[in-house]
């Protein structure tokens, strides 16, 4: 994968992210003023395009300027951004037929269109800006990338009008292993905003006995922008705490389940060596157990949710890391992260994760994502200095993707995974560009960044980071040409 694409995706998620999940705003009313061509049926380059973005990341859809030139001649704007290869957003809304001022700003490197069943044809080459006016149907309209392969590899989306039977989507739903899927599950403009999850790995717990209280909690959580689910969690967060603690350590978890929740569930750690009809037991809610471990093995662990379904405990949100370091401890590094990978299948605005979903054979998530909320990282970057010596600890939840975890730009000189370790310095000089990890496996690799500049963070089975499996590493200030 070319960095500049990837890097491009990047930016086109931070713009979803900060803009418009659903690809409409209210309230942000345009500048720009629709004098462009009368019913066009070819789009016309934007003369400096420079002078437009400002507003971009929140305005996908804006009624037409009041009091402007030429602003009786159309209902609003439709901004559509295009990358290497989508679009960003690939649905749109209005609320009546009638004719737009289409915007097509093309972000990535190479030449772009976007073409309308009614033929209207606006090509952009790359980093130029084109406009046409197009009449948008009752029924709505599809649109696509007419260059050769671009459509089948994503560039396709759809203009619905409010009210109108919503139109087909031009892309096909069971394309698995092709462009991110838009979800059946429609983007809820009125979600929170996702709550940032804390990357940085805590340290290790003092002592040897550790009495930790672990709540379970059944509460709202936006997975994605625009994407509310009812989930199920430890510590009331998704993934759960990260428990940190060494070879020989006691740990003894007082596991509740508070009354005001719905559902039994319980706790399996992987580090730990106990009966599973014992510690491992469902409690019901206002119910609470004790489950007491010695961490006999060091390594980054899994722990979760048991509970029948346990897949669908899991798909809902019921996961963290345990890290068990040697007796003797990690080497100091410059810094810690934690990273732990997950899929969520969406079910309904509101409510639980679709268990069928998750069952399929062929598992297709929504989403894939890192700590819990898709492309977080991409807005809220890993933040290090060039050089230092960084250390993530990295953990597959599934419940059923295998990872392929890589960081764009760099090397893993050091790979401790499942008990199998590449020690850096090791004769021959060997390093790891990938590490795989099937659904409950832990690693820790370590790197150094050369150079300020991004280091995008994905699981390398690529149709998973256009849903959300991406994040950044930054060194430095990020920019690498200062
Ligand atoms: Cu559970």
């Amino acid at each position: 994968m070319h960095r500049g694409t990837i890097l491009a995706l990047a930016t086109g998620i931070a713009l979803v992210a900060t803009g418009c999940a659903s690809g409409r705003l209210p309230g942000s009313a345009a500048t720009h003023p629709a004098n462009g061509p009368d019913h066009a049926s070819i789009g016309v380059a934007v003369a400096d395009p420079t002078t437009q973005p400002a507003q971009l990341p929140t305005a996908e859809v804006s009624p037409a300027p009041a009091g402007q030139p030429g602003s009786a001649e159309v209902l609003g704007e439709l901004v559509i951004h295009g990358y290497d290869i989508r679009y960003e957003p690939m649905d749109l809304t209005v609320d009546q037929p009638g004719p737009y001022l289409v915007r097509f700003i093309n972000e990535g490197a190479i030449i772009h269109d976007v073409t309308f069943e009614d033929g209207t044809l606006l090509s952009a080459e790359a980093g130029e800006t084109v406009e046409a006016v197009v009449d948008i149907p009752a029924g709505g309209t599809t649109f696509l990338c007419s260059i050769p392969g671009h459509a089948p590899a994503g560039m396709v989306g759809t203009v619905t009008v409010t009210g109108a039977a919503p139109t087909e989507p031009a892309h096909d739903p069971d394309d698995h292993g092709g462009p991110p899927p838009e979800t059946a599950v429609a983007a809820d403009p009125n979600a929170p905003a996702p709550v940032t999850h804390d990357p940085i790995a805590p340290a290790r717990l003092e002592g040897e006995v550790h009495d930790i209280e672990l709540v379970m909690t059944e509460r709202l959580m936006t997975v994605a922008p625009g994407y509310q689910q009812l989930v199920w969690t430890f510590g009331d967060t998704v993934p759960g705490p990260v428990i940190r603690v060494k070879v020989g350590d006691t740990i003894r978890v007082t596991l509740k389940n508070p009354a005001e929740n719905q559902m039994p569930h319980s706790i399996d750690f992987h580090s730990s060596q106990v009966a599973w009809n014992d510690e491992m037991r469902s409690i019901a809610p206002g119910e609470e157990l004790v489950y007491e471990w010695t961490a006999d093995y060091a390594g980054v662990w899994m722990y979760h949710c048991g509970t029948a379904p346990a897949l669908h405990h899991i798909a809902n949100g019921m996961y963290g890391m345990v890290i068990v370091e040697p007796k003797e401890g990690l080497a100091p590094v410059d810094h810690e992260f934690a990273v732990v990978q997950s899929e969520w299948y969406l079910g309904p605005q509101g409510q639980v994760t679709d268990l069928a979903k998750a069952m399929e054979a062929a598992p297709a998530p929504d989403f894939v994502v890192f700590n819990g909320v898709a492309n977080q990282y991409v807005d809220a970057p890993l933040a290090v200095e060039t050089g230092s010596r960084v250390r993530i600890f990295v953990l597959n939840v599934g419940p059923s993707v295998d990872s392929s975890f890589h960081i764009v730009g760099t090397i893993f000189d050091t790979v401790i995974k499942e008990g199998v370790h590449l020690v850096r310095g090791n004769e021959g000089n060997w390093g790891s560009q990938a590490v795989d990890l099937a659904p409950a496996q832990g690693a820790i690799v370590e790197l150094t960044t050369a150079e300020d500049g991004l280091y995008p963070m994905v699981t390398h089975a690529f149709n998973f980071v256009g849903r959300g499996a991406l994040g950044l590493l930054q060194a430095g200030d990020g920019d690498p040409t200062n």
